[in-house]
């Protein structure tokens, strides 16, 4: 709603209105849920995705699945995460969704295929019989762009019973079946699964992703019907961005509509299906790349497992003609992975498909074609592109930090840069222009006061969540976002046990005149089956009792962790961050799209050379950011001196953390113990063992630079002004330009705009 608001630039009258009814909209505000509809980068970046859509005019919109139950609404309860169902409907969805009982379609489970004689040839046409069918009913929600009156659809599905009860067997007097059987089918959309970045190969779970691209694909064609766009011409009209693999049944699923319900020849299907379709990859995780057990597949979607094959039996074709003879070749490329149990690669799938691929960070397209997809770069080069990921500066600034936008604005106007807001959002290069005030001190004022202000709200929300009670004038960090192993919140919280070690040592007024106060904020959420992501979450808590409680430190420093990271929170939480934490092991983080908001807010970046914090380098400079740790090329050597023992020595510094851990200074030492046995084993996949000293030394940087506050709001500015490439706008032109062929909706949508614009406005109470 508050975006909506925003968007349509009403947010002033409605609020006014509120009040003359006697509300706040504060209070109203924080009646609404969010949509917890994904589980963390991948989905709040489509998100971003269709806020630039609306923005830019473009003719798009987007599907997702309406679960019942979103993302787990997460408590803390003696240090360990409880995972709560959110039930996020529970007050209707007054705003902005819309059911359309007239947009249904049918969605089928198992059966068998069947060949059917095709009259006066020898050939047949096949078809998909039996099994059940449940429908897809249609909600949309409405995202308005700002500053135009363009609005993007997206269409979420939910999953109904065929018909209220089967009458046929309510009257044979199976009342528990025809019940039953209509739970079942609402299963398919009652609950989103909890997992970021890794599989659950579970069959609710492809059930979902059938559902999803089903009634998807049957509503495109629809569209297409109703535009008498012909099916042979399908991919000049329209194209399907897959987000990951997770739609990639979308393939098979069009083929077959083409093949069997339109009577397209093969050849004519898979190039529409070629012209249509791109892929986004979004991790190298192996756990996260996604395989369907082919037996599994079989049986649930009979049909859409011959065409697999079929398109596997043409493409390995095409590899053989190529490099003939080389089967270890064949072998890696293949949709088909043998094995005790043949399992479908659904990235391979998706790739086949797609006429372009993109990672979505430089870095991580370039890793892409040198490792997990280096068969297919080499078979067609020209298919992988780059296309970096953005967030929207709407709600990553102007929403979430009132101040800074209207700085923003305020400062641009009377630099005669701008004369509305709109024309940063939608231009963030212009940003550059606040550079010319570097040296100006009224300006590094402002920028530190409006900090000042997003800390103060932060600790306001700190006391009342976490019941710590934290000073806006301590330096505070943040590390938000899942908790995974290769994100490294570990490394970070090892660090914050150097350095309160350190302040141990030191006499009250060596602290006095030495110590930076500070506090670190952790938040973010565990897959409930992760149990090592748990393990870590607990000790966060039980390291933060412990300095949260030390009278002789903890005035230096803090360590709170804010339960249920979500949307909500987090646009709390980075407009209040001095120092955010981006400190993933390199080559890990596909992107990462946290280090954007926080560096548009003006945080400086503690950081690896990973994901977009190396593009991010190129813009704001090295010297408004802090970098450590081993590059990408060298992982893997180091890895190997670990893994093989050559190099298992710890530093000193490591070691008497580790140490402290294991010595019980935070209790729980046998829980922790299976951590700190492989770092000091040198089974450290994540390398933190050999990153943590130059961490600890980018820390003490941190810290000088954090004295010289002249010099710190200069860094901040640099980082508010040189963010422009990372608006979402900018990764959406990039996708309409090099991989959808589309444009901005043209003059009939300017004309109205103008109109709309100079038309008078209208009392909401009448005259
Ligand atoms: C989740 C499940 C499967 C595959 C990928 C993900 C995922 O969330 N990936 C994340 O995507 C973000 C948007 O591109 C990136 O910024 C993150 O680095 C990446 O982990």
């Amino acid at each position: 709603m508050t975006n909506c608001l925003y968007n349509l630039e009403v947010e002033d009258p409605y609020h006014n209105v509120l009040r003359e009814l006697g509300f706040e909209m504060e209070t109203i505000q924080g009646e609404e849920s969010d949509a917890g509809l994904g589980n963390g980068g991948l989905g709040r970046l489509a998100a971003c995705f269709m806020d630039s859509l609306a923005c830019l005019d473009m003719p798009a919109y987007g599907y997702g699945l309406r679960y019942q139950y979103g993302m787990f609404r997460q408590t803390i309860e003696d240090g360990y995460q409880k995972e709560n169902p959110d039930y996020w409907l529970t007050h209707g969805t007054p705003f902005p969704q819309v059911e359309r009982l007239d947009i249904t379609f049918p969605v089928r489970f198992y059966g068998h295929t069947v060949a059917h004689p095709v009259e006066g040839t020898n050939k047949s046409r096949w078809g998909w019989e039996g099994g059940s069918t449940v429908q897809a009913v249609a909600y949309d929600c409405l995202c308005p762009g700002h500053h135009t009156n363009h609005v993007v659809p997206i269409r979420l599905w939910a999953a109904r019973p065929s018909t209220e009860f089967d009458l046929s067997v309510h009257n044979s007097g199976n009342f528990l079946r025809s019940v039953a059987e209509k739970a079942d089918s609402e299963n398919i959309t009652f609950v989103l699964y909890p997992n970021d970045s890794t599989e659950e190969g579970r069959l609710l779970r492809l059930k979902q992703e059938y559902f999803f691209v089903s009634a998807s694909l049957q509503d495109i064609l629809r569209r297409a019907e109703r535009i008498e766009c012909p099916f042979s011409k399908l991919g000049e009209k329209y194209a399907v961005q897959l987000n990951d693999t997770h739609p990639a049944l979308g393939v098979p699923e069009l083929m077959r509509l083409l093949l069997d319900v339109h009577g397209f020849e093969w050849e004519e299907a898979w190039e529409v299906v070629g012209s249509v379709f791109s892929y986004t990859n979004h991790t190298v995780l192996p756990e996260a790349l996604e395989k369907w057990p082919l037996s599994i597949l079989v049986h649930l979607l009979p049909r859409h497992t011959e065409i697999i094959l079929e398109i596997n039996r043409r493409f390995l074709a095409v590899v053989e003609a190529k490099w003939p003879g080389d089967i270890e070749r064949l072998q890696r490329m293949s949709l088909v992975q043998e094995g005790s149990q043949k399992m479908v690669r659904m990235a391979n799938l998706a790739i086949v498909a797609s006429h372009k691929v993109n990672g979505v960070a430089a870095l991580h397209s370039q890793i892409i074609k040198d490792t997990i997809f280096k068969d297919f770069y080499e078979l067609w080069p020209t298919k992988f592109i780059n296309v970096t990921n953005g967030v929207t500066p709407r709600r990553w600034i102007s929403q979430c930090n009132r101040p800074l936008g209207e700085w923003i604005t305020e400062t641009l106007q009377s630099m005669k840069v701008i004369k509305e807001e709109h024309e940063w959002l939608q231009d963030m290069s212009l940003l550059k222009n606040l550079l010319k005030l570097e040296s100006d001190a009224d300006t590094l004022d402002a920028v530190l006061d409006i900090k000042r202000q997003g800390k103060e709200r932060l600790c306001d929300y700190i006391e009342e969540h976490c019941g710590v009670t934290v000073s806006p004038d301590m330096l505070i960090s943040t590390q938000v976002k899942r908790i995974h192993e290769y994100k490294r919140q570990l490394l970070c919280l090892l660090g914050l046990v150097h350095q309160y070690m350190a302040l141990k040592e030191m006499s009250p007024e060596e602290r006095k005149e030495k110590a930076v106060p500070r506090c670190h904020l952790f938040a973010g959420k565990a897959a409930p089956g992760y149990a090592r992501a748990k393990v870590i979450i607990k000790m966060m808590n039980c390291i933060a009792d412990v300095l949260n409680n030390d009278p002789e430190t903890s005035d230096y420093l803090k360590l709170v962790f804010v339960p249920n990271y979500c949307v909500s929170n987090a646009e709390i939480i980075f407009p209040g961050t001095d120092v955010s934490e981006q400190i993933s092991t390199a080559g890990h983080e596909a992107s990462g799209t946290g280090n954007m908001k926080a560096s548009m807010n003006g945080a400086i970046i503690i950081g690896t050379l990973d994901g977009a914090n190396v593009e991010i380098r190129e813009e704001i400079g090295e010297e408004n950011m802090v970098i450590f740790g081993a590059e990408k090329h060298e992982v893997l050597a180091v890895r190997d001196t670990y893994n093989n023992g050559s190099s298992t020595q710890l530093s000193e510094s490591f070691a008497a953390v580790l140490d402290a851990v294991d010595g019980g200074m935070f209790g729980h030492a046998d829980l922790f113990a299976k951590i700190t046995g492989e770092l000091r084993s040198g089974r450290d996949f994540y390398l933190l063992a050999h990153d943590f000293d130059g961490y600890i030394q980018a820390w003490e940087e941190m810290f000088n630079r954090f004295d010289d506050q002249d010099a710190w709001a200069r860094s901040m500015l640099h980082s508010i002004a040189r963010m422009g490439k990372f608006n979402s706008d900018r990764s959406i032109q990039d996708y309409a330009r090099d991989v959808w062929g589309i444009k901005p909706q043209g003059h009939e949508v300017k004309a109205r705009k103008a109109a709309l614009r100079s038309a008078k406005p209208v009392s909401l109470f009448g005259q």
